[in-house]
């Protein structure tokens, strides 16, 4: 038996519990009242987490419904919206992507027609084990719908050819406005769109491109003007992939595929994203043919790979203390270079401190047995939960909240923060 949660840990518990049990609709959890009403891709990942150690039944319902939107192609998309909220709860809603008319998507569920990094895999296999096995029946339905997943990346998302997958919009990448996205994005032409000025039209410039070209995989290839390989994506996708290969141990099915996906991505996020001379990994710019100058959180998240050289390791963790990043972070890890001229300590994905980075970086911290600073982000973000709340967001200096309220990842994730140092500190 690990050691038990202390009387603050566990009132913190239970304030998480709250916020997940508020946001459930009975079928999925919305990220954020008001803000998000739908669910998200990535959302019900991270919140599949917490739920499994909180209420493993509504885990494995909240995954059954976001699957409800998968497309033929086996795009896993990153909105499923609910049908119920009004028309104009959410921009933009199901009008921009119009899934109903496409033949490869769902009937009765109207989704969007973009990724988000595919953290599915792995925490369905975590929810295996915090179950002691007990979920093995939900594996059944659920392993060839990621296997579909990832079998769409590897077949319609690997542009640049060399084995990883590639972002078309920025949305993909999860962390919307990153200033790694600045210079691919000024590129893009935004047809004249007034919807919101600046980034805004291009976001919706690159949807309708998209749609108008039936979502098809050779325009994304050959036309399409925003192309990118981004760490954090495809570190996600390395360590679902690894899951995926325990998971068809688990249901009978040969891993060895998913083996051989494993070591090649391994080989490529290597090959086509470590930055030596920066000492991080970069996001790489495929209609430029560069990787981009921009130092961001997304480049640490590579230490998921538990097969990562230990130069690499050793060089992305000076930078992670450095004055940088955490050195100088009061609450780390911002989510941008501090020392950068794009770092600001209150725009969205632009500086601030996100539970779910904080959960991948500390994730990746475990599989190294770097325990300073595994305990050094799970006390950052407790201690951001204790005082600001369940905030999507939080200034890395001093800690307030920012963005939505009762924020469901925020929650979830500090639910397995939880769990894991009830169960001694492991990452399961
Ligand atoms: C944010 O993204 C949506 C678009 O998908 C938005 O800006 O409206 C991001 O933080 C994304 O990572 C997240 O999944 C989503 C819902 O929480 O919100």
């Amino acid at each position: 038996m690990g050691p038990r949660l202390t009387g603050d840990e566990t009132a913190l518990w239970l304030a998480a519990a709250r916020v997940l049990d508020a946001n459930w609709t009975g079928a999925a959890t919305v990220p954020s009242p008001g803000l998000y009403p739908h669910q998200w891709s990535w959302d019900s990942a991270f919140i599949g987490l917490g739920l499994a150690h909180h209420r493993p039944d509504r885990a494995r319902t909240e995954f059954l419904s976001l699957f409800r939107g998968q497309w033929a192609t086996g795009l896993l998309p990153h909105i499923v919206f609910h049908t119920t909220e009004p028309r104009h709860a959410y921009f933009p809603g199901p009008e921009l992507w119009r899934s109903s008319a496409h033949p490869a998507a769902p009937r009765g569920v109207q989704t969007s027609a973009l990724a988000q990094p595919p953290l599915h895999a792995l925490v369905a296999l975590r929810m295996v084990q915090a179950s002691d096995g007990a979920d093995r029946a939900f594996l059944g339905p659920l392993y060839p719908c990621l296997v579909a997943q990832h079998a769409y990346l590897a077949r319609d998302r690997d542009i640049g050819g060399g084995g990883l997958a590639s972002l078309c919009h920025p949305w993909e990448s999860g962390l919307d406005d990153s200033p790694a996205w600045d210079t691919p994005l000024a590129a893009v032409d935004p047809r004249g769109r007034t919807y919101n000025g600046g980034d805004h039209d291009r976001y919706v410039a690159l949807v309708t491109g998209m749609r108008a070209a039936g979502y098809r995989a050779e325009y994304l290839r050959d036309e399409h003007p925003f192309v990118v390989e981004d760490p954090l994506f495809n570190a996600v996708y390395l360590a679902s992939t690894h899951a995926l290969a325990e998971l068809a141990d688990l249901a009978g099915a040969d891993p060895r595929p998913h083996r051989e996906a494993a070591e090649r991505i391994h080989r490529a996020l290597l090959d086509r994203l470590w930055d030596e001379s920066a000492g991080c990994f970069r996001a790489r710019d495929l209609r430029a043919g560069r990787l981009i100058p921009e130092t961001t959180v997304a480049g640490f998240v590579p230490l998921m790979d538990p097969e990562l050289p230990a130069p690499v390791v050793r060089a992305l963790t000076d930078l992670l203390l450095s004055p940088r990043f955490a050195g100088a972070a009061g609450y780390p890890v911002p989510t941008c270079d501090i020392q950068s001229e794009a770092f600001d300590r209150g725009a969205y994905w632009r500086g601030p401190t996100w539970a779910n980075t904080n959960w991948l970086l500390w994730f990746g911290a475990c599989a190294h047995d770097l325990g300073g600073i595994a305990d050094l982000i799970f006390g950052s973000t407790a201690r951001l939960v204790r005082q600001s709340g369940f905030r999507e967001f939080y200034d890395p200096f001093d800690g307030s909240g920012r963005g939505g309220h009762d924020y469901s990842w925020s929650a979830a994730l500090l639910l397995d923060l939880l769990a894991a140092r009830r169960g001694a500190g492991r990452a399961l």
